[in-house]
């Protein structure tokens, strides 16, 4: 069974993350979530990436703030996409977290997403998109989805637009 496995460093990123798995779960999408740090618990890190990509994880998400690692740490256990959330908070407010998940060494590649909850609702548009290329029905959704933006636009626009 095919699923995308979200993982967070701390409690402290669930509610910004559940911006993420909400959207899975408008598209019917299968996914784990877990609390597992790249620093204070390490091996527990390691050992579910191996059982999460034994039962089917596709695509990991991670989330973390400050010296955020725990994205790099996948990337290093894992072949699978990995999608960094950066969290905002902490001294430097998510820059910090933005920098330590985007400046990858070369050959292990972590897809850094925005800071905060659009990060969380692209990392999981992004997993979606990995998946929908092997996944027709999803794929369609995702389509589908795109028209329903574009109309929410033009419906905003009529309500303020002037034109001449
Ligand atoms: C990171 O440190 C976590 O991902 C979190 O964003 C940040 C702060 O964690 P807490 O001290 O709130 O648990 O590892």
């Amino acid at each position: 069974m095919d699923f995308v496995s979200i993982i967070m460093g701390s409690k402290s990123d669930y509610e910004i993350m559940q911006n993420c798995s909400n959207v899975l779960e408008q598209f019917n999408v299968k996914y784990e979530l877990i609390i597992s740090s790249a620093h204070r618990s390490p091996q527990r890190t390691k050992d579910y990436i191996k059982s999460a990509e034994e039962k089917g994880a596709k695509v990991f998400i991670a989330a973390a703030g400050m010296a955020a690692h725990l994205a790099g740490a996948l990337a290093a256990g894992t072949t699978k996409p990995v999608i960094g959330v950066p969290m905002k908070g902490g001294a430097m407010d998510g820059m910090d977290a933005m920098l330590s998940t985007v400046q990858m060494p070369s050959g292990m590649p972590v897809a850094t997403v925005a800071l905060g909850k659009a990060g969380a609702v692209n990392a999981a548009y992004l997993a979606m998109q990995i998946l929908a290329i092997t996944d027709k029905e999803l794929a369609v959704k995702l389509l589908e989805d795109r028209i329903i933006k574009e109309k929410a636009v033009v419906n905003d626009s009529k309500e303020v637009e002037v034109l001449i």
